[in-house]
């Protein structure tokens, strides 16, 4: 009894996520593909007990499935999400491949889930470090409406895959060994130059576009606002990648739509929130952080403060799991919504 699932990119940082969320879970399960590109295909994982292989992922391998998840890159969602629908399934991806694609809703189900309603088939799972501020701001958003947004991230290595985490470890071993490291992935892999990621910070994530913003930037924009159905809303980012694993970090600047607001009253909000763990008490030095974060489904908020001049500005500190909040569990929790709302 259950659903006939396909799981793209099965081996990646996020598809091991998606598996372990899968499985805890304990998602309605009938059939279980697992696919991933040629390289990897032969590699054996273990689900619930019983050991899959791992098969080369083709048009032909969405026969018959009803619920595929990709993340195995943009190129590979471009390429076989379509079969996939063809075929019938309904695709979560996770890649940027569609998400601004006009007939692709784009969900955090906290936000959004209505929009699934919409589907043409394809549903895209927004950039991580959109999903964990959306999540957050919505509360507030509905309340008390909201028209600007600047935020400015930390954003951690494994955001990057899993090659990043192994330059981030060899690079810092080199360093801590005195030997030389030549980086190879960071900032991007596929731009000119690479700078160290261990003890620094780097303010670029993803590839410059000619606005002079990279294309992390430019998702948090543009995702931002799709989100939350508001192309009007002021939205500015500044992304920079921090020697941290796991766990993006998020200092978010809003204006909301009234004056007479406090923390308190956030506070609140925040508490009631689904998906949301208000963690904030200055006095007991209490913040969210990404080390306490690894793991868990929740966003987690802190540092609540109202901005000392503008009456409707407040700050916070936004911190999740990018690989779950930020990845797996959001494309599972859409595959729930789906089949809360009987869309498949
Ligand atoms: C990062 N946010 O931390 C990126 C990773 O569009 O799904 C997610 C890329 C994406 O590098």
């Amino acid at each position: 009894n259950g659903y006939r699932v396909a799981v793209t990119g099965a081996t990646g940082a996020v598809g091991q996520q998606m598996l372990k969320t899968l499985e805890e879970r304990n998602f309605p399960i009938s059939e279980l593909k697992l696919l991933s590109s040629e390289r990897s295909a032969g590699t054996t994982i273990t689900f619930k007990g019983k050991s899959y292989t791992v098969e080369a992922a083709k048009p032909e391998s969405f026969e018959n499935i009803q619920i595929a998840l990709f993340s195995a890159g943009g190129s590979v969602s471009k390429k076989l999400a379509p079969e996939a629908v063809k075929r019938g399934a309904i695709v979560v991806d996770n890649t940027s491949a569609y998400r601004m694609d006009p007939n692709v809703p784009l969900v955090v189900p906290e936000v959004n889930e209505e929009s699934l309603k919409n589907h043409q088939g394809i549903i895209a799972n927004p950039n991580c470090s959109t999903i964990q501020m959306a999540a957050a701001l919505e509360p507030i958003r509905k309340a008390y409406g909201l028209s600007k947004v600047i935020v400015s991230t930390y954003q951690a290595v494994s955001g990057a895959g899993a090659a990043a985490i192994n330059e981030l470890n060899d690079q810092t071993r080199a360093i801590l060994d005195g030997k030389e490291y030549t980086p190879s992935i960071l900032p991007v892999k596929g731009d000119k130059k690479h700078y160290q990621i261990a003890y620094n910070a780097i303010p670029q994530i993803d590839k410059f576009q000619e606005n002079g913003y990279t294309f992390e930037e430019m998702k948090m924009i543009n995702e931002t606002k799709k989100i939350m159905n508001m192309p009007e809303l002021a939205v500015a980012a500044t992304c920079v990648r921090l020697p941290v694993v796991t766990g993006h970090s998020e200092s978010v600047y809003i204006e909301i739509g009234k004056d007479d607001v406090s923390v308190a009253d956030l506070h609140h909000l925040l508490l009631e929130a689904p998906g949301i763990t208000l963690e904030d008490n200055p006095a007991e030095q209490i913040y969210p952080m990404p080390a306490n974060c690894v793991g868990k489904n929740d966003v987690f908020v802190g540092r609540v403060r109202k901005d000392l001049d503008q009456k409707n500005g407040f700050h916070l500190w936004i911190v999740s799991d990018n690989l779950l909040k930020g990845a797996a569990w959001n494309s599972v929790q859409i595959a729930e919504s789906l089949i809360k709302l009987k869309l498949v």
